[in-house]
């Protein structure tokens, strides 16, 4: 809601979606003086009753510490030194701590979405909800502005720049040329059913389970509400999953010894992810910049997302900073360059991540046999666990 603010004339930059990349990057503009504006599509409440990603890399964690907006983070954050792996012969860790000396924080997308408004909501930063038919003008000129209806009324912003933070159905990436762009996509014949369930963690740390039947990764928010997905057809339905037929296939998936302690509890989100891959670069045209799921998208497999948005943040903010302070402009200028190295290493891990641990409908035996011995590479070798680590835990920025 736009509450008793009028939405500005101009400002220097522009942010199209209040996703988390547009939140965080207005934050940290806003704690820099650059002032900016959030054009957001959806209502406040939409945004923040989305359930998405629940892992934080260190480097995420300390965006939002610099960006002063991880009390509550780190008071209810998990930290977590390891995870489990596991295939119907049994389970083994991985410990980040030994092997890279680093963690991982499990604090869900939607308490991050939630600290974010708070803040900017104190910082008095303009957040429009329910923008209607936003519009980005000329932004290969050095005087870009952004339209939009909000009920009756049109309205005009010029700025600077515009940041294009609207995720993967949004309207920045389009409005680069499609001649100036060029997209990599990969889709999978399946997806992730996931259910959130008042109901202790079936464990202290995530479990990736690898299964004849298909993947599961048991996941948790906090200590009362677990979060579980398992792989299935893209053919499926959510309302067709009962909560029984849910907690039968988990069991089924997960080791016996786990499957055991598995307590269910009540049902309060049960959705189907798409499971697919895609990059558009460059980055950047003009005055424009996209952020996060606008210019790629990784399978959750690695829990990527998230924290790839909040690494095109980083060098985003760095970049337009530069230029505020001292008009000097070439980390701009680098900006997709910078923001694509991390994307592609992260977008390889994931892949990996997705190739090792789905059941691949279709597969010979020779791929299923290659797949086996990946498995049992990473469980048998310190340096097989170590890659695992050092990327799960996240590459440098
Ligand atoms: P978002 O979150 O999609 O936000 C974009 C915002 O832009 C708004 N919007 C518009 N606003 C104005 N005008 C328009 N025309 C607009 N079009 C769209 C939207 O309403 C929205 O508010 O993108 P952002 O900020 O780049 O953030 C990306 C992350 O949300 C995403 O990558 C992660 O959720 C992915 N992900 C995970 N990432 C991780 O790092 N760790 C995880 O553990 C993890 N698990 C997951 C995930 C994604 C999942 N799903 C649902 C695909 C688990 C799942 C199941
Ligand atoms: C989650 O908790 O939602 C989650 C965790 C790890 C992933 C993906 C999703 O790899």
């Amino acid at each position: 809601m736009l509450s008793n603010q009028v939405v500005p004339k101009r400002v220097r930059v522009v942010i199209v979606g209040g996703g988390p990349a547009g939140l965080l990057l207005a934050r940290k503009l806003t704690r820099d003086g650059m002032d900016c504006v959030i054009l957001e599509r959806r209502s406040r409440p939409y945004v923040l009753s989305r359930i998405r990603a629940g892992v934080l890399e260190q480097g995420s964690v300390d965006q939002l510490r610099e960006a002063g907006v991880s009390q509550r983070l780190h008071e209810e954050g998990l930290v977590h030194g390891g995870c489990l792996l596991s295939d119907e012969n049994g389970h083994f860790r991985i410990d980040f701590a030994e092997l890279v000396g680093k963690s991982v924080t499990v604090y869900g997308q939607t308490e991050v979405t939630r600290d974010l408004y708070e803040a900017l909501d104190s910082d008095g930063v303009p957040i429009v909800h329910e923008a209607g038919n936003v519009r980005l003008h000329g932004i290969d000129t050095a005087n870009p502005s952004v339209t939009f209806d909000r009920g009756r009324l049109n309205y005009s912003i010029a700025c600077n720049f515009i940041a294009g933070c609207d995720g993967f159905h949004g309207v920045s990436r389009e409005s680069i040329p499609a001649g100036a762009r060029k997209q990599f996509e990969k889709s999978y014949p399946f997806g992730w059913l996931g259910v959130l369930s008042e109901s202790p963690p079936v464990n202290d740390e995530l479990i990736y389970s690898r299964s004849g039947r298909g993947f599961a990764l048991a996941s948790m928010r906090n200590p009362l509400l677990s979060r579980y997905y398992i792989q299935v057809p893209n053919s499926e339905n959510a309302d067709d999953w009962s909560a029984d037929r849910f907690w039968t296939e988990l069991r089924r998936r997960l080791p016996d010894s786990i499957a055991e302690c598995l307590e269910t509890g009540k049902v309060v989100e049960k959705s189907i992810a798409p499971i697919r891959t895609f990059v558009s670069e460059p980055m950047s045209f003009g005055r424009l910049f996209l952020c996060g799921d606008a210019s790629h998208i990784v399978p959750p497999t690695g829990a990527k997302g998230l924290n790839l948005a909040f690494s095109d943040v980083h060098y985003l903010h760095d970049a337009l900073i530069e230029e505020y302070r001292s008009g000097d402009g070439r980390k701009l200028k680098c900006y997709s360059e910078s923001a694509l190295a991390r994307v592609w290493k992260s977008m390889r891990f994931s892949l990996w991540m997705t190739n090792l641990l789905h059941r691949i409908p279709d597969a010979s035996e020779f791929e299923r046999r290659i797949q086996d011995t990946e498995f049992t590479h990473i469980r048998d070798t310190v340096n097989g666990r170590a890659l695992l680590a050092e990327n799960y835990t996240g590459l440098p920025y």
